[in-house]
């Protein structure tokens, strides 16, 4: 086995984005589980900027963010499944896609905040922000990636997990209007490698339940 140790939270998108990809490249790797309310020294010291997970270790040396970690693992194990597609141009565009992901990403979380007045204009900012990856980003395509899942759909189909984890504990349904989206996303949850990484929905609104309503009662 080479030395490659993938440093997580078991309830961590950005960690399960990794995980699939370390499967879908057939690698093998030891995976340490860290406590985030004790981060251990491993994780301090692998990620002494940001202090979060997920870091992978390769060889000793520490990799860090996400979807930097993806482009690495395509990169260093360029002859199994492709992750980024192969084409420069093609690559470019899931790189703009999974951007503006990140970009927009803390006004989905921010609904976890809105409050009865609030809610509505969050809402539609939200679908505004989903209409425009459905038509401009997926189109008619099976995958962000074409046939296959790639960088995109990691990036994505893991944060729409925990998404609808806020759905379930705001009791709203936005995705689900999104008809082309939603088609997209139940295909991805039948990927086994996403079936084999990714908590459920219900495992994460256990999860983060007692938090939220500590929080915001
Ligand atoms: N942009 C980072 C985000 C990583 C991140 O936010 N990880 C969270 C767990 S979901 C974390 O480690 N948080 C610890 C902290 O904020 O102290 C990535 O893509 O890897």
């Amino acid at each position: 086995m080479e030395d490659l140790k993938l440093i997580g939270v078991w309830y961590s998108p950005f960690v399960c984005r990794v995980k699939c990809a370390l499967q879908l490249k057939g690698v093998k790797y030891e995976y340490i589980e860290d406590d985030l309310s004790n981060k251990s020294d491993l994780l301090l010291q692998c990620n002494p900027i940001h202090k979060k997970v997920p870091v992978l270790v390769h060889g000793g040396k520490p990799i860090v963010e996400s979807l930097i970690i993806l482009e690495y693992i395509d990169e260093t194990w360029p002859d199994k499944y492709p992750i980024l597609p192969k084409d420069p141009y093609e690559r470019s565009k899931g790189r703009f896609w999974t951007k503006f992901m990140e970009d927009k990403e803390l006004i989905f979380w921010s609904l976890v905040q809105a409050t009865e007045e609030t809610k509505e204009e969050k809402i539609n900012e939200i679908m505004g922000i989903l209409k425009t990856i459905e038509e401009h980003g997926l189109g008619d395509k099976k995958f962000f990636g074409g046939d296959d899942i790639g960088f995109v759909d990691l990036a994505f189909g893991t944060f729409v997990r925990w998404f609808k984890g806020v759905e379930e504990l705001k009791v709203i349904k936005i995705f689900e209007t999104c008809t082309r989206l939603h088609a997209w996303f139940e295909r991805f949850n039948e990927v086994p490698v996403v079936k084999e990484n990714l908590p459920s929905v219900d495992e994460l609104v256990a999860h983060y339940k007692p938090q939220y309503l500590m929080k915001y009662g």
